[in-house]
């Protein structure tokens, strides 16, 4: 028996002294042409309020292979209703594989086929009227996330949105939240740009939750949907780039893996290079070698000459000058601001925008600010500014003490004409959530993102 659903109860607040972004679909439960328990009533009948819907389940596959938007709002609305009324182990009646495999195959396709390194410009159509919004970690909270789309308004011709990647993990609903994005990606594949994140990988998934998650829910098909979605992560793109100014990735910027010159004679041309294999000195890449990187890997590697995807993925800003390893994680790197100056000149941009550090992670950085508004000004240099932005509110969704770091969520919105200054929107989470149980030993598990176990990643 299907019961009723109802609309979430959306808690925002929006301190930011800029308008709400222009919204031509504000509540996807009221607005679209989802089925309608009431849509059978009389006029006599007393209308309901708030519109009693429940989803169209099980989902199919549309006959000619075309998502919508109204196939696209089911989803959100069937995954809703689901978390809420449904035990986990019954997604699949709402989900059925069949359908599951479509849909990460056709994205999977579009995905692959992308560059290391997105490009959104007027050639992909962002024009005056348009805005881009870019979100951060997710993390599995798919409440927020249907919040935060409904907040922003959903993608459209006008309203592009990028994604930094971490959309599973920790929270429960990693699996509804990626497919969920993954159908608007689908949807409209030229709006939607969902980057990778360190999480899409083997490793943080077997140890943070999602594949438990996936089996518990998929039983007898679990392994066969894990993998499905693992093949997906592995076309995930690493980075963007946004109206020609503005870099956003999951972790940060990258090494050069070119031989690095130990000494460079200053100020002569022509002259000789000395290279000395024994000292590696760590240096910026560049676009040209972001975009050779070979991403399709499980994990990315933390040795060899694959770097930069790891570094793209797991590297964290620093307010200590230069470029080193990232020991606290065990891959990545750590940079400073004077590495922020340099690749914004580097690039000729204006801005970084990364995620990656939740406020756990920041409660251990020190001279590193608090993540309590969902978003850091971590360096401000001559060039620009690097930005970190974590969408994933009260998180994690399950932690050992009781003392919960009740930080906002936010997303930041990019607007014509140079997209270059960022637009800050907080957001509470959506409460209260769903009950429950934890996919992964959240006590034992390392509290602030971890430290890369490199033993049991062995590839
Ligand atoms: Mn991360």
């Amino acid at each position: 028996m299907l019961s009723e659903s109802e609309p979430p109860a959306a808690a925002a607040s929006l301190p930011s002294a800029t308008p709400p972004p222009p919204s031509s679909d504000e509540d996807f439960f009221s607005s679209v042409s989802v089925a309608s328990t009431s849509s059978t009533s009389s006029p006599s009948t007393p209308i309901p309020s708030p519109p009693q819907l429940h989803p169209e389940i099980p989902i199919s596959w549309p006959e000619d292979g075309t998502l919508t938007l109204a196939w696209v709002t089911n989803l959100m609305l069937a995954f809703d209703w689901s978390s809420k009324n449904l035990a986990p182990t019954e997604l699949p009646s709402v989900l059925p594989v069949v359908v599951f495999d479509r849909l990460i195959l056709t994205a999977s396709k579009i995905l692959h086929k992308e560059p290391n390194c997105v490009h959104i410009d007027g050639g992909s159509g962002l024009g005056n009227n348009s805005r881009v919004v870019v979100v951060g970690d997710v993390h599995g909270q798919l409440h927020d996330v249907l919040f935060l789309l409904r907040d922003a308004g959903f993608p459209s011709d006008d309203r592009f949105f990028v994604f930094n990647g971490d959309y599973v993990d920790r929270g429960a609903w990693g699996l509804e939240t990626f497919l969920t994005l993954l159908a608007w990606k689908v949807f409209m594949p030229n709006r939607v740009f969902l980057l990778r994140g360190n999480h899409e990988s083997k490793y943080c998934t077997s140890v943070y939750g999602f594949e438990k998650e996936v089996l518990a829910k998929y039983a007898d098909s679990g392994k066969h949907v894990y993998r499905k979605c693992l093949g997906c992560f592995e076309g995930l793109p690493l980075a963007s780039i946004i109206g020609d100014h503005v870099y956003t990735a999951h972790g940060g910027i990258f090494r050069s893996i070119a031989v690095t010159p130990a000494k460079r004679a200053k100020g002569k041309k022509n002259r000789k290079i000395v290279s000395n294999p024994d000292v590696t000195t760590l240096s910026l890449g560049s676009m040209e070698e972001l975009l050779k990187a070979r991403r399709s890997v499980l994990d990315p590697p933390w040795e060899g000459t694959n770097l930069i995807p790891g570094d793209v993925l797991w590297s964290d800003p620093s307010m200590k000058p230069g470029l080193s390893p990232n020991k606290e994680r065990g891959i990545g790197l750590l940079w400073g601001p004077d590495c922020t100056e340099d690749f914004l000149k580097m690039l000729n941009l204006k801005l970084i925008i990364r995620s990656h550090e939740g406020p756990d992670a920041r409660e251990k950085r020190e001279g590193m600010e608090g993540m309590d508004q969902g978003y850091t000004i971590d360096h401000e240099v001559q060039s620009g500014k690097l930005i970190t932005v974590f969408s994933a509110p009260d998180y994690p969704q399950f932690q050992a003490t009781k003392d919960r770091y009740r930080n906002k969520g936010a997303y930041i919105i990019l607007e014509p004409p140079n997209f270059d200054i960022p637009v800050y929107r907080s957001f509470e989470a959506v409460m209260p959530r769903p009950k429950v149980n934890p996919y992964y030993d959240f006590e034992d598990c390392i509290d602030s993102d971890e430290e890369l176990d490199l033993a049991s990643m062995a590839t």
